[in-house]
């Protein structure tokens, strides 16, 4: 039995599938894939996922896209912690969780990301050069989202909507986490955490101005019980090309002191 995952930072989808492998103790050979360098886009790659995303894993010779699909299939097929209730009724209110973290929480936060990222990632390219990257790009919503966010930015009035979008996922995972918890859907930790701390890990000091102590105590209370566990410890501890790069890039620069 093998086990390939191709996953990039621990940050996001690629951070939601760490957490279940590492939850629940799954020896698997990690594929780092470099989104900074473009490196989902590669035709090696795209033969993998058409998508041209991360993550994806390849179960012994089987692959699978799409991180929320990918976490139930690892917990119905490997040994280790159970992540999803045992009834059905329990299995159904973890989907609510997982498909807003998809459809709604994820996206919003995603386009906020992407317009903040890209345009220093592709800053030194020529217009040819850039035009070449696009064109690698399978999805055309993404090549539209790459255009718009590289060369002119989004207007100020989708970037508001994305910022309520995800103001109010931050207030609903707060509403359900102040009845009580300790996990989303009561005792047992399940996917529906794993899912919406994938998005939520970093937000306590990228977005301090909606998720604090003052305005979500019960859900900063949650964040801190999720940075206890030994799985998110391990997940959170994967390579970080990304963050070391800016952090390279950093130190080289002259000091303003
Ligand atoms: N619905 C997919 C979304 C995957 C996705 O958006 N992956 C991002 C990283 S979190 C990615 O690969 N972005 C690079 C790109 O689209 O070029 C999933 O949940 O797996």
């Amino acid at each position: 039995m093998t086990l390939t995952v191709y996953h990039a930072e621990p940050g996001a989808n690629s951070l939601k599938v760490l957490l279940a492998l590492k939850e629940k103790g799954v020896e698997f050979e990690s594929c780092y894939v470099a989104l900074n360098k473009f490196e989902q886009h590669e035709d090696w790659f795209k033969a993998i996922n058409p998508a041209g995303q991360v993550p994806v894993i390849v179960h012994d010779g089987r692959v699978i896209n799409e991180s929320t699909v990918i976490n139930e299939y690892l917990d119905a097929v490997f040994e280790g912690a159970a992540l999803r209730p045992a009834d059905e009724y329990g299995r159904a209110m973890m989907r609510i969780w997982t498909k807003f973290v998809d459809e709604y929480f994820c996206p919003a936060l995603s386009y906020l990301a992407w317009s903040w990222m890209i345009a220093g990632m592709v800053k030194d390219l020529s217009a040819e050069e850039f035009e070449a990257k696009l064109a690698r790009i399978p999805l055309k919503e993404q090549q539209d989202k790459w255009r718009i966010t590289a060369r002119e930015g989004y207007p100020k009035e989708r970037l508001d909507e994305w910022r309520r979008q995800v103001l109010t996922s931050i207030g609903r995972l707060e509403t359900a986490l102040a009845k009580g918890g300790p996990w989303l859907l009561g005792e047992q930790f399940t996917l529906a955490d794993i899912a919406c701390f994938s998005m939520a890990q970093p937000m306590p000091s990228g977005y301090a101005d909606v998720m604090n102590q003052r305005d979500t105590p019960h859900l900063m209370a949650w964040h801190g019980r999720m940075m206890q566990r030994e799985g998110v410890q391990a997940a959170l501890a994967m390579p970080n090309r990304y963050r070391d790069e800016m952090l390279a890039t950093q130190s080289k620069e002259p000091s303003h002191a």
